[in-house]
Parts: structure tokens; sequence; C-alpha cells
């Protein structure tokens, strides 16, 4: 039986788990959950995560939610022969650097992006808190000005691995706010070595699958 995987449309978490799955192309069964239609909250998918949030893996009898973890699962689970495949480098240092890219993603940048998708996305226009979406806006484009400054090569840490996974969707969504309030200006702080890693994501034969349905 194949690992199952729960996604939901535009989650950057969900997306990260997508780009591994295939990276490492790992057979799986995509499940996306609605979460207008309160499919997160339902008993059954409530049994697999108490916090009704995607992504969530089931492999086996084994069910794992929060996408961090999962990303470390499928590397010790399913180990790669190609190195090209590896989502954490086998190198210990490396390993730890890519390790510490990930809490600092989901640490310092998610959680100014969070503060965005709050007012953004969930909070009708006329109510939106101007000083609020001001501040995040402000830590979202001081992290991209730090990834610009520690970027030295084609990806965060050598090879494409999870680090870039976890960083990338969380981009693309700050993008796709832009499209709903311009003065969002994340294109703006982009820089170009960000620009340039970006479109090599883009450019992998398997990003297109994974691109957020709704998006499309
Ligand atoms: N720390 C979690 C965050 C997951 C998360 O926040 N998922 C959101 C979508 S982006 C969700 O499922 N929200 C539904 C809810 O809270 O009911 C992870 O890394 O997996």
């Amino acid at each position: 039986m194949p690992l199952i995987f729960y996604c939901g449309s535009g989650s950057p978490y969900a997306w990260r788990v997508w780009l591994a799955l295939e990276h490492k192309q790992i057979p799986y069964e995509l499940k996306i959950l609605s979460f207008d239609a309160g499919d997160l909250r339902k008993p059954e998918f409530l049994k697999l995560n108490p916090r009704h949030r995607v992504p969530v893996i089931v492999d086996g009898d084994f069910a794992l939610y929060e996408s961090a973890a999962i990303l470390e699962y499928l590397e010790d689970k399913y180990p790669a022969t190609d190195p090209q495949r590896v989502l954490f480098p086998a190198n210990i240092q490396q390993r730890a650097s890519v390790r510490r890219l990930i809490r600092e993603i989901d640490q310092y940048f998610s959680a100014g992006i969070e503060r965005l998708v709050e007012q953004i996305l969930f909070t009708p226009k006329e109510k939106w808190n101007e000083a609020e979406i001001s501040a995040a806006r402000q830590i979202c484009h001081d992290e991209l000005a730090y990834f610009e400054r520690i970027l030295g090569g084609d990806f965060l840490a050598g090879a494409v691995s999870a680090a870039d996974f976890s960083l990338y969707p969380l981009l693309a969504l700050s993008l796709r706010m832009q499209k709903r309030k311009p003065e969002l200006a994340m294109d703006s702080a982009i820089g170009p070595k960000l620009d340039g890693w970006k479109q090599r994501l883009e450019a992998l034969a398997y990003f297109p699958k994974t691109y957020p349905p709704h998006w499309k």
C-alpha cells in the first residue's frame, strides 16, 4: 500500500512535503482536503492530526504530522541510493546546516508570513489592520534579505535539499498575497541570487506536478 499524503491546496507546509515526495520518487496516494468543506475537522482526520492541520502522511500504520518532522522521516525511512535524490546531505555538518535552515525558515520567515496570511487571506479587506500588515511585511522583507545574503550557490545548502523545499512555498505564498495587496511588494525584496534560486526550483522536472491546484 503506498504512503498516503494528506495535502491542502496552497498550504506551504504541505507543498514542501509534496516536493520532497516527488524529489525522492516515493510512491504516494494524494488526498487533497478542502479547508472550506471542513475536512480537517472531521473525526477521521482528527484521529490522524488532533491539531487539524495538513500535511499528514500515513505510512502503513504510522501517521505523522508536522512538515519538518515528515521531511526527516521520509529521508530516514526511504534512504536514497542516488545522491541527487537526498533531502538531507550525508555529511554531518551539511546535514546540520539543512536542519538549521529549516528551523530558521519556520521560526522567522514563517512567523511573518503567517501574520500576513491572517490579515490578507483570512480577514475581510475593510478590516485589515495596516499596522500589523506593515510589521509582518517588514519581517518578511528582512528575512528575504537574509536569505539573499547567505545564498552562496545554486541552492541553500549545496545540492537541492529539504531547506529549499521549505523556503520556496512560503515565498510563493507571499507573492500570491501580493496580488491581493500590491503594497506588500514581496517581489521587490527578492534579490538577484534569490531570484535565480527561485527559477532553478521552478525548473525542476516535478515542480509543475506539485503546484497548488487552485492557483493554476
Ligand atoms: N507547523 C505545521 C503547520 C501546518 C499548518 O499550519 N497547516 C495549515 C495550512 S498552511 C492548516 O492545515 N490549517 C488548518 C487549520 O488550522 O485548521 C507544519 O509544519 O506542518
